[in-house]
């Protein structure tokens, strides 16, 4: 019974089981393997940020509004960081908001909730920036309000790596 046949036929086995384990062992090592993460942002590093800002009027529901400013009144980046912040004039009266150091400014936004602008800037210089309307107060073509003044709000540039 034992033969050459026989012979064969175990060494054909034995290749098999080693095949299988060595499939076995390719897969557990894929398996196992960490996940590379997709992009990898180093720390500190610049990136695009969408900011949105709201113009709109603080006072009694219904009534007429006491004051009009801009939500939120600070924005905090850092330096290298590309903003861009959508601008919507959700006042009945015309605005428009520049900041002071970065000569960006929107155009002449009307009123109403639709009137929406998107500023996009690198901060490419730290400090403490001012924005502000830069349209006055003028009744007859419903531009700004009495509190033209105090329609601002301050730009935050921080280094980057300062938390
Ligand atoms: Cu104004």
């Amino acid at each position: 019974m034992d033969g050459p046949r026989s012979a064969l036929r175990s060494a054909l086995a034995g290749m098999a089981v080693l095949i299988a384990l060595v499939a076995v062992a390719l897969s557990l090592l894929t398996l196992t393997a960490p996940a590379s993460p997709a992009r990898p942002v180093p720390a500190g590093a610049p990136v695009t940020i969408d900011l949105s800002m709201l113009i709109t009027g603080r006072g009694a529901i219904g009534g007429p509004a006491l004051e009009h400013i801009f939500d939120p009144q600070m924005l905090v980046v850092r330096r290298g960081d590309v903003v861009r912040l959508r601008v919507t004039n959700g006042s009945h009266f015309r605005h428009g908001i520049e900041v002071a150091g970065y000569g960006v400014r929107t155009g002449a936004l009307t009123g109403g909730p639709q009137a929406s602008e998107v500023l996009t800037f690198t901060a490419n210089k730290a400090g403490i920036f001012e924005y502000r309307c830069y349209l006055p107060y003028d009744p007859i073509t419903a531009t700004c309000a009495p509190d033209h003044d105090q329609m601002i709000g301050h730009l935050v540039v921080i280094e980057p790596g300062v938390r």
